[in-house]
């Protein structure tokens, strides 16, 4: 869930330790320059919020997009739990049925709930996450007009997208493809990156008509560090155990869609 509020030129966003240990590790890290400026906590009205850089700031009308990165939305412990002790979620079962109910089995249906890890798995499966290692999660144009709930399988729709996301301004494209590759470099030299299990996390594209265009890594709200006997790749699928989240997979297929746009 996204619970923001602005206060003088920041973003304020639920407090979460989790988030907020990552961005501080960030901050000294060699992503620092992709990852939105870290004030610290504060509390408002009794609720602590994560202090952070508007990253719109300065835009006049600007465009955005949520690009969710990795071969998998949800952590192991997720899919442990499912199995261990099974919460049925009511709300994640309605969300299916209204895209799908026939993904829903009998006894799911009798039960009218399903786990948290079984919705969001049918996410992944759903999506191109497990094909491609990421998805397009929304997208807001100038007017304000928001698209979500994409059912976007395949490299062409995703290429479609980014087409109409930029409205095929070739200087937009471009500048969104240097970053990307500059993303690649800084997260070979990230400690960070190399010592973090990164799930659910995004890379935010805004652009408006006039400024350039920016790539930035958000929202950390599970990303944990590796156990320290595993070293992860990130450019590996995922298999239960191996920890991989596959976000070099998304990286590199991401590149190269915003690559084919541009040669379109
Ligand atoms: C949401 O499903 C997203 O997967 C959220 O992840 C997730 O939050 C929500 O789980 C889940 O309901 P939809 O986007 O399909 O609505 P994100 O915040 O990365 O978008 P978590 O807690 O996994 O980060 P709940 O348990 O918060 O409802
Ligand atoms: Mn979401």
């Amino acid at each position: 869930g996204n619970f923001q509020l602005s206060e003088g030129g920041e973003v304020l966003k639920r407090f979460s330790e989790v988030e907020a240990v990552c961005l501080q590790a960030l901050m000294a890290d060699p992503l620092r320059p992709f990852v939105p400026q870290y004030h610290g906590s504060v509390n408002r009205g009794g609720n602590s919020y994560i202090r952070l850089e508007d990253l719109l700031s300065g835009l006049k009308n600007p465009v955005i997009m949520d690009c969710k990165m990795g071969v998998r939305t949800y952590q192991e412990e997720e899919l442990t739990k499912s199995h261990t002790k099974p919460t049925l979620r009511t709300d994640m079962y309605q969300k299916m049925v209204k895209v799908d109910p026939t993904a829903l089995t009998v006894e799911e249906h009798e039960q009218r709930g399903v786990t948290k890890w079984r919705y969001l798995q049918w996410r992944d499966n759903t999506s191109s996450t497990s094909t491609l290692g990421f998805r397009i999660e929304g997208i807001m144009m100038e007017n304000g007009s928001v698209q979500r709930d994409f059912k976007m399988l395949t490299p062409a729709q995703v290429t479609e997208a980014l087409l109409s996301f930029t409205k095929s301004h070739l200087h937009i494209l471009k500048a969104y493809h240097s970053r990307l590759q500059a993303l690649d470099e800084a997260l070979k030299e990230s400690p960070f990156f190399k010592a973090h299990e990164v799930i659910g996390s995004s890379l935010l594209f805004v652009h408006d008509w006039t400024s350039k265009a920016n790539i930035w890594m958000i929202d950390f709200g599970k990303t944990t560090p590796s156990p320290s006997t595993v070293q992860l790749r990130h450019d590996v699928p995922w298999a239960e155990g191996n920890r991989e989240d596959g976000y070099l997979i998304g990286l590199a297929a991401l590149t190269s869609l915003v690559g084919q746009a541009i040669s379109q």
